[in-house]
């Protein structure tokens, strides 16, 4: 059995629920209260995964990165050899401009050339997508080469996906290697 260890890094904004969605996915639970991450936490998720009859064992170091200003020069450090980074943004704050595109300048400036990204809007528990139809329109056109997932930390809609999104993702990646 073949054992391959990823770096994955979450970041956002603060409070669009970097920390919610990856507590929700390693324990299943979900807290209303809101406390801020100071610096990074590390989460580890073990996937098993069989191709061309080979077994392989994914182990996923997930970083949950803060967000705050003040944290800014410690942030470029922590993307450094990212495999994959998941840019969290609340689906109440979905301007690309001001939620989405510092970040995505971020990935680019501190992690290693072409990591891939993806998108994910976060809780969806608190809106109906179908009443925000045009900024979901314009975000799917302008990011269409992006993978986005829309969740909820809260009722837990699509927070597996992600992960076994990510996991197929850098599989077939090493598979192609
Ligand atoms: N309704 C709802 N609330 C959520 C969801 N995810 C997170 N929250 C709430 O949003 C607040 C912030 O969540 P966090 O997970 O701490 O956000 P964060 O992105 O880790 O914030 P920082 O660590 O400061 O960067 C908390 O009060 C959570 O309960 C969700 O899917 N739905
Ligand atoms: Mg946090």
């Amino acid at each position: 059995m073949e054992t391959w260890k990823k770096k994955i890094c979450l970041i956002g904004s603060d409070g669009v629920g970097k920390t919610s969605i990856i507590i929700r996915y390693t324990q299943g639970t979900f807290s209303n209260s809101y406390l801020m991450t100071l610096g990074c936490d590390f989460y580890e998720i073990e996937k098993k995964s069989l191709q061309n009859n080979k077994e392989i064992n994914l182990g996923l170091v997930v970083w949950d990165i803060a967000s705050q200003r003040n944290f800014e020069k410690i942030r470029s450090h922590y993307l450094q050899h990212a495999n994959l980074v998941i840019i969290v943004v609340d689906v109440n704050r979905l301007e690309p401009k001001n939620f989405i595109e510092p970040w995505i300048t971020d990935v680019k400036a501190n992690s290693p050339p072409n990591c891939p990204y993806i998108i994910v809007v976060n809780k969806s528990d608190l809106i109906d997508l179908k009443d925000l139809q045009k900024s979901i329109e314009d975000l799917e056109k302008i990011y269409k080469n992006t993978k986005i997932f829309y969740s909820s930390a809260k009722s837990g809609e699509n927070i597996d996906s992600i992960f076994n999104y990510i996991a197929d993702f850098l599989i077939n990646e090493i598979d192609e290697k």
